[in-house]
């Protein structure tokens, strides 16, 4: 069959030809197994498994397929876009396999228990497939094995004791599973394990003691389980250890001492767990650690000095703990430091000048303690820094005129602190600025013409300061704001006509000042607001639309109160407000935005929060014209907006009758209709309003009898007082109808719980930095949380969201699953 014609063919290239025929060949018992395997795949046709045909030779031509002295050693197909199942794998027949990778593939199914019959196994890596059920005992037979990685599956049950035996492992990766049990015991014999990797799983119950006896180990991630009970002290003997994971546990008790004594460790992590006690000044030790995370834990007492020893620390991440005392000026060795998270804890004093010295410094967020003093111009040192969060202190003085000079700063947060004095213009050099925010300051003079062409600003949030004079003018084209928030300040003159620039805006808030002009209708072109706050100025006028068809059609909160709006309710405006007439369906399927990457600080603390704002906002729409000299009827139109939940019209001079179309706001919570000159009777369709929690009608010329439904019990008699002509419970008897017993209704107080806001503020903040989910996140449910206080509201919404994540957490992207 071979066709030899060379005439000079040397007796030594004769013998190797012949070695080759007869020996390269794979067993034909070994080929014809691996086809009839194929055959089973349901997708036959894979094209890369297209050289796989009995014609060809296994192991000269078969992808994937590497022989040994003519036997199938190595079967390494990964990535090949294949859909099989395991069940009909040849376990017999490929006696000398040594190496079988299937990772990054569609098998389904479970492991047979087949599996132990490959006992030459080396190398078996069946990670990013699709298997499920329970990880067979019999791998345990498998004593050969040095690598075993099944992570990124839907295993689950618990880790089979027998995985003990395989004393040769090195590598144990069963991550991203949902694995229960505890860990065992038995895990311990493997003395040749480097890498141990239990991450996102459902483990329970402690760390075993034993795992402090691997000490080849130099990876242990056992992150994202339900792990109890403290770190044991044994793990201070893993001296080879260079990652150490257990980040997103239950592990309660102190951090040991003995962690000080992991002298290869560079990354540790121990984030959002219940850790208490003070953190060991022997983590100062670790000299190779470049991060180190103990965020979201009880820890208290003061930062250590002596983790300013650690000279190749880039991220400190400290936050949401209960630390106090000051920063030590230690931290200003750290030459690598780029990311120092402290926010959230109780640390007091000013902050050191060495933190000057942090040239590496991109971010430092210090926000939520009760430093004091000024800002150091040092500050301004830190030329690297892209952000700088330290709203909610004690801090005092002038902002900083050469913050200017910072030129990569992204992100400014100083808000509530009590900083006086102008604001500087050389602010409005950062060409890099997204986020600007000195809310709640004292600060006053001016807002500098050049801040509004700041052409990457997208939030600039001033509100509650002393800002006087008028607003700038010169908003430009391209302009990246998707908030403007200068409520409560001492603003007067118009609303600038180059607002309508700003395309991207979705909240304007500029209640509280002293605003002069007329209803700045031509907002309504911009497509993208939601929240319009425009209360307690000086507006005037009727408002009348301006006959284009796009008016407002995403806008979901208007706040006109408190103004001197007259004529007319606004009907055209309704008839067009498209964001309020669905009520949304699609809360009932939350966009499911994945746990990225690991140490992700906010990604993790809010994983739950990650939505679409509008999705949440949908759900919270609010019409406020109170307080203004609106006159006429109210229009019947209104009850198309059915997704209304607060409606005041309250203090008007609205006249007639109260249109029944307001019973189909069936989602309505708060109705005011107050202190205005309706007469008529109440319609009986307001009593079918389920939702309503708030009803205020009094001071009105209404008469007749009080409608009964099933909320009518929880309003008391003052809902109606003043309209003398009206009858019935709770205002009188007579009407035959009154309720026969009274039942106790709990009216939820509006609940006020600021730091679950300023949670939020920090989320939404920090979201559109970049962390997590990207930029259309949280804005509105933000503003209107901190405007309105309706925490409680929220907070059920959120909660029944986290938990349909959770569910949803199984659908994992292949792309994010990771090792370690
Ligand atoms: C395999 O066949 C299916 C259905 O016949 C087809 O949709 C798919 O594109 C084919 N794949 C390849 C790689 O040829
Ligand atoms: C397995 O196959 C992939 C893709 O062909 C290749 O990149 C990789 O080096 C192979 N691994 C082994 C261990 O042979
Ligand atoms: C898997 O294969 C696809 C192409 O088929 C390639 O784009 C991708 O990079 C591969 N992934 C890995 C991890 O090798
Ligand atoms: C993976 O396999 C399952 C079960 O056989 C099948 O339903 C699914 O379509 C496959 N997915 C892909 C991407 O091939
Ligand atoms: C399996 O193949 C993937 C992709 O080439 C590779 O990264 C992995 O290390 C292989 N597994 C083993 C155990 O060699
Ligand atoms: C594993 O999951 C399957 C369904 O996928 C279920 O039937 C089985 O009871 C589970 N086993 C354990 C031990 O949880
Ligand atoms: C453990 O590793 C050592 C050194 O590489 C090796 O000599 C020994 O055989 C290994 N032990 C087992 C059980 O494989
Ligand atoms: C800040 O920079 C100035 C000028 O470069 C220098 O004189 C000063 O010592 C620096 N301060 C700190 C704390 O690094
Ligand atoms: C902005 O920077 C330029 C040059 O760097 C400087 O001349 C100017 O004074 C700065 N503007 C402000 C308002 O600080
Ligand atoms: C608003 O401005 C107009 C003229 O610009 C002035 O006549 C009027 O008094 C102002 N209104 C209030 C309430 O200040
Ligand atoms: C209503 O609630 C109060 C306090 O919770 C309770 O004392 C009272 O008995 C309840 N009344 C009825 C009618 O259930
Ligand atoms: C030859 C051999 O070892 N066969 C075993 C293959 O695996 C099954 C299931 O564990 C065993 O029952 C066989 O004895």
């Amino acid at each position: 069959m071979m066709m030899v014609s060379s005439k000079t063919f040397s007796s030594l290239q004769f013998f190797t030809l012949l070695y080759l025929v007869t020996v390269t060949f794979a067993s034909t018992e070994e080929a014809t197994a691996l086809l009839k395997w194929k055959a089973t795949f349901k997708n036959h046709n894979n094209s890369l498994l297209a050289s796989w045909t009995p014609s060809s030779d296994a192991c000269e031509d078969w992808y994937g397929v590497v022989c040994f002295n003519g036997r199938v050693n190595t079967l390494n197909i990964t990535n090949s876009s294949v859909s099989a199942t395991l069940y009909a794998f040849p376990y017999s027949s490929l006696p000398f396999l040594e190496n079988l990778n299937l990772s990054m593939n569609n098998f389904s199914g479970t492991i047979p228990p087949e599996i132990g019959n490959l006992t030459n196994l080396v190398y078996l890596d069946l990670n990013t497939n699709q298997i499920s059920g329970t990880i067979p005992p019999q791998i345990g037979s498998l004593a050969k094995l040095q690598i075993l990685r099944i992570f990124g599956n839907h295993l689950n049950g618990s880790i089979p004791e027998e995985i003990g035996y395989l004393r040769s492992l090195t590598k144990l990766s069963l991550g991203w599973n949902f694995l229960s049990g505890s860990i065992p015991a038995s895990l311990g014999n493997l003395n040749n394990l480097s890498l141990l990797s239990l991450y996102e799983n459902q483990l329970s119950g402690s760390i075993p003691e034993e795992i402090g006896y691997l000490r080849s180990l130099t990876k242990l991630s056992s992150s994202r389980n339900f792990l109890r009970g403290s770190i044991p002290v044994s793990l201070g003997n893993l001296n080879n250890l260079s990652f150490l994971f257990l980040y997103e546990n239950q592990l309660s008790g102190t951090i040991p001492e003995e962690i000080g004594n992991l002298r290869s460790l560079t990354m540790l992590d121990l984030g959002r767990n219940f850790l208490s006690g003070s953190i060991p000044a022997s983590l100062g030790n670790l000299n190779n650690l470049s991060f180190l995370s103990l965020y979201n834990n009880h820890l208290s007492g003061s930062i250590p000095a002596p983790l300013g020893n650690l000279s190749n620390l880039s991220s400190l991440i400290l936050y949401n703990n209960q630390l106090s005392g000051s920063i030590p000026a230690s931290l200003g060795n750290l030459n690598n430091l780029s990311r120092l998270y402290l926010y959230n804890n109780q640390l007091s004093g000013s902050f050191p000048e060495e933190i000057g010295y942090l040239r590496s410094l991109t971010s430092l967020y210090l926000g939520n303690n009760s430093l004091n003093g000024s800002i150091p111009s040092f500050v301004c040192n830190l030329t690297s820094l892209e952000v700088l969060y330290m709203p909610r202190n004690n801090l005092k003085g002038k902002v900083p005129q050469c913050l200017g000079n910072i030129s990569g700063l992204q992100f400014l947060s100083m808000s509530s602190n009590s900083f006086s004095g102008e604001l500087p213009s050389s602010i409005s050099n950062l060409t890099s600025l997204r986020i600007l925010d000195l809310g709640r300051n004292n600060l006053g003079g001016e807002i500098p013409q050049c801040f509004g062409n700041i052409s990457s600003l997208q939030v600039f949030d001033m509100q509650n300061n002393k800002l006087s004079g008028t607003l700038p003018t010169n908003f430009s084209i391209g302009s990246s704001l998707i908030s403007l928030n200068l409520h409560g300040n001492e603003l007067e003159g118009r609303i600038p006509r180059s607002l309508s620039n700003c395309k991207k805006l979705q909240v304007l808030d500029l209640g509280d000042n002293h605003l002069n002009d007329t209803f700045p209708m031509w907002l309504g072109a911009l497509t993208e607001l939601r929240v319009l706050r425009l209360t307690s100025n000086k507006l005037h006028g009727p408002i009348r639309s301006s006959g284009t068809k796009i008016m407002f059609p995403d806008l979901l909160i208007i706040d006109l109160s408190h103004n001197a709006f007259s004529k007319d309710l606004p009907t055209s405006l309704f008839e067009h407000l498209k964001g309020m007439r669905t009520v949304d369906k699609t809360m009932e399927e939350p966009s499911y935005e994945g746990d990225g990457y690991y140490h992700d600080s906010v990604a993790v603390v809010t994983k739950g929060l990650k939505l679409e704002v509008v999705k949440i906002l949908s759900l919270y729409t609010v019409i406020d014209l109170s307080s203004n000299k609106f006159e006429g009827h109210i229009p019947c139109v209104l009850g198309d907006l059915i997704a209304i939940r607060v409606l005041n019209l309250s203090h008007n001079r609205l006249q007639g009758h109260i249109p029944p179309s307001l019973g189909s706001l069936s989602v309505v919570e708060s109705l005011d209709l107050s202190f205005n000159q309706l007469s008529g009777e109440i319609p009986q369709q307001l009593a079918s309003l389920t939702y309503l929690e708030f009803l205020n009608l009094s001071h009105n010329y209404l008469q007749g009898c009080i409608p009964q439904g099933p909320q009518s019990h929880t309003f008391e008699s003052n809902s109606y007082e003043g309209n003398d002509g009206l009858r019935g419970f709770p205002v009188s008897k007579g009407c035959g109808n009154d309720p026969v017993s009274e039942t106790n209704y709990t009216v939820s107080a509006l609940d006020n719980q600021e730091s679950n806001s300023e949670f939020l503020n920090d989320f939404w903040k920090a979201a559109l930095m970049g962390y997590g989910s990207g930029l259309c996140i949280g804005i509105s449910i933000i503003y209107f949380m901190i405007s309105t206080g309706n925490m409680q509201w929220l907070a059920r919404i959120i909660e029944e969201l986290e938990h349909k994540i959770i569910m949803r957490r199984g659908k994992k992207r292949q792309s994010q699953i990771i090792e370690i």
